[in-house]
């Protein structure tokens, strides 16, 4: 541990912020904190889009996280990798998808880096930082192991992989009410039969919040002189749309206009707050409200999306508020980000499903409190023996519907960009990242336009936590991390220039400086301007196919060195 002569140079050294950046900081107080390394929280959503939050142009009510963004630095373009597997297997590693093991989703599709399962030539964040003496709690979604089964190899689970705690889902997705493997540490529980977890009413957004103050209670109280790195996933506000009706209240009739003004809002309060250019043009409009026919239903399925994220916000308030009462708040990293992009998948939204749903469980009947929940999507039933239903003809919110918000709100969600999760426009891989740290950060309010992705976030904790990244693990050489600590950017300065790549599901990019090379599976390359056209309305390829040439280069080196397949794969 630091000893307490402990200089403030000796600090920022530790902290990886010598040389010009430490005499460009502030001058810091002598309190004990400043000369402590920093706990670093990392949060993440889950389908969510570019102008959803309050501090990003949204309506949704995010007061703690905008306040995280006033004093804090927010970055206006921040990448993911457009899916939620492949964005934690990069978030965690520090690298490329594929690099890790996790070019597409959680199945084995006979390749190294299509294994659906972290490999054996990575680390996780937490695996990097344990050595440098911090301590690691998960609250949430893990998502990189295709090994879910409570009986079945953990090796890829969060213990197994540098969490000395876990209280969370190892699968994608779930009820909110019933999550299908809830797990404490490495053992099955559900919402009912947990020991340590009794909740009035159950709700896996607070579960994650409730378990994640507990776990900086319970430090601050057992290792107070040490750091902690703290990781936050949420399932908010991927499907389905679940959420409490306190929460969803507040939203009645907001939506009821549809969804047109409501980009139109988004897209001038995105361009007031400096977030985006006077003049790039807004993408194309997804859907036609006045020919919609469910209106009731449709402003219904937006009103619970944001509820979700309501709550989420309110549970990292609580963490906020908890930081504080352990006088740890302000030499506490926290960054904030999502997996990608608003998601335009039509799970439960077909005037079919809810009659073929409801029929496989005629007489279900209740579960006892150790039945685990065996479905992460319908036909199910709830805890209290009810089928759950969908269709446009079933109000969502409750335990027992399970709707998806659908492909109109995700273009609202995603304003003011094209495409959607899956896909790698801007659309889909474009995310907020607030970055708060007061003892360590003096920009209040700060915008930065770098690019960056994912693979940074190991980088900068690497970086900010005084560690090591790993070259070893078990007798194995780790790949060496792909990104760069986005300190220097946090307090200011740009980040060097670079190429940053995308592929998934066949659908690719590159972004080198203004320009971005980007396809969608099947088609050919677009060329943009990013600077000029972010909202990606005007492709260049044809009037610059020497550009097109380079990225193209670029682009499939990349392939090449990180075990990228052509899509569709083929089946071994
Ligand atoms: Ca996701």
């Amino acid at each position: 541990m630091p000893p307490s002569n402990w200089t403030r140079r000796d600090f920022l050294k530790a902290i990886g912020l010598v040389g010009a950046v430490a005499m460009s900081m502030p001058a810091m107080g002598s309190s004990a904190s400043d000369r402590k390394r920093p706990n670093i929280i990392l949060i993440m959503s889950d389908d969510m889009g570019f102008s959803d939050l309050g501090c990003y142009g949204g309506e949704i009510q995010t007061p703690n996280l905008d306040r995280l963004a006033a004093n804090g630095v927010r970055f206006t373009q921040f990448y993911n990798t457009a899916r939620c597997c492949p964005t934690r297997a990069s978030l965690m590693t520090g690298l490329y998808p594929h690099q890790a093991g996790v070019g597409h989703m959680m199945d084995d599709r006979g390749l190294d880096s299509y294994r659906g399962n972290l490999n054996d030539r990575c680390v996780t964040i937490a695996e990097a930082l344990r050595p440098a003496g911090y301590r690691t709690y998960m609250a949430g979604k893990w998502h990189v192991t295709r090994f879910t089964h409570k009986d079945g190899p953990k090796d890829n689970w969060p213990l197994q992989r540098g969490f000395e705690r876990f209280y969370g889902t190892i699968t994608g997705a779930g009820s909110f009410y019933d999550p299908t493997t809830l797990c404490r540490d490495n053992t099955y529980v559900t919402p009912e039969n947990d020991p340590e977890y009794k909740p009035v009413t159950y709700y896996y957004t607070d579960a994650i919040s409730d378990n994640a103050c507990r776990y900086i209670k319970e430090h601050c109280g057992q290792s107070p002189d040490r750091p902690f790195f703290l990781y936050m996933a949420f399932t908010a506000a991927h499907w389905p749309m679940h959420a409490l009706e306190k929460d969803i209240t507040k939203y009645k009739g907001k939506y009821d206009k549809g969804y047109e003004p409501c980009r139109a809002a988004r897209f001038e309060r995105l361009k007031k707050m400096g977030l985006i250019r006077e003049d790039w043009e807004l993408s194309p409009q997804a859907g036609d409200w006045d020919k919609f026919e469910h209106k009731d239903w449709e402003a219904r399925c937006m009103e619970v999306y944001a509820a979700m994220i309501d709550a989420m916000d309110q549970g990292i308030g609580r963490v906020v508020a908890e930081l504080k009462r352990q006088g740890t708040f302000e030499n506490t990293l926290i960054l904030f980000l999502q997996d990608n992009g608003g998601c335009a998948e039509g799970m439960g939204r077909g005037a079919n499903v809810d009659k073929r749903w409801v029929d496989e469980f005629k007489n279900p009947g209740p579960m006892g409190p150790d039945d685990l929940q065996p479905s992460i999507w319908p036909p199910m039933r709830t805890r209290d023996g009810r089928p759950v239903r969908g269709g446009p003809t079933t109000m969502p919110g409750p335990a027992d519907t399970y709707i998806a918000y659908g492909r109109n709100w995700a273009n609202v969600s995603n304003t003011p960009f094209r495409e959607y999760k899956h896909w790698v426009h801007e659309g889909g891989i474009s995310t907020p990242l607030i970055c708060h740290w007061p003892a360590g950060i003096e920009a209040r309010g700060k915008l930065c336009h770098s690019p960056g992705h994912l693979i940074d976030i190991m980088a900068t904790c690497v970086d900010v936590a005084g560690a090591k990244h790993p070259t070893e693990r078990r007798g194995q050489t780790i790949q060496p991390m792909e990104g760069i600590s986005l300190l220097p950017a946090m307090r200011g300065d740009s980040l060097q220039e670079r190429a940053i790549f995308w592929e998934h599901e066949g659908n690719r990019a590159i972004r080198k400086g203004k320009w971005k090379l980007v396809s969608k599976h099947p088609g050919g390359w677009e060329l943009y301007d990013i600077d000029a056209d972010r909202t990606e309305m005007h492709d260049l390829a044809s009037k610059n196919p020497a550009k097109v040439q380079e990225l193209t280069a670029l682009w499939e080196g990349w392939a090449k060195r990180c075990g990228v397949q052509p899509w569709p794969l083929k089946e071994s």
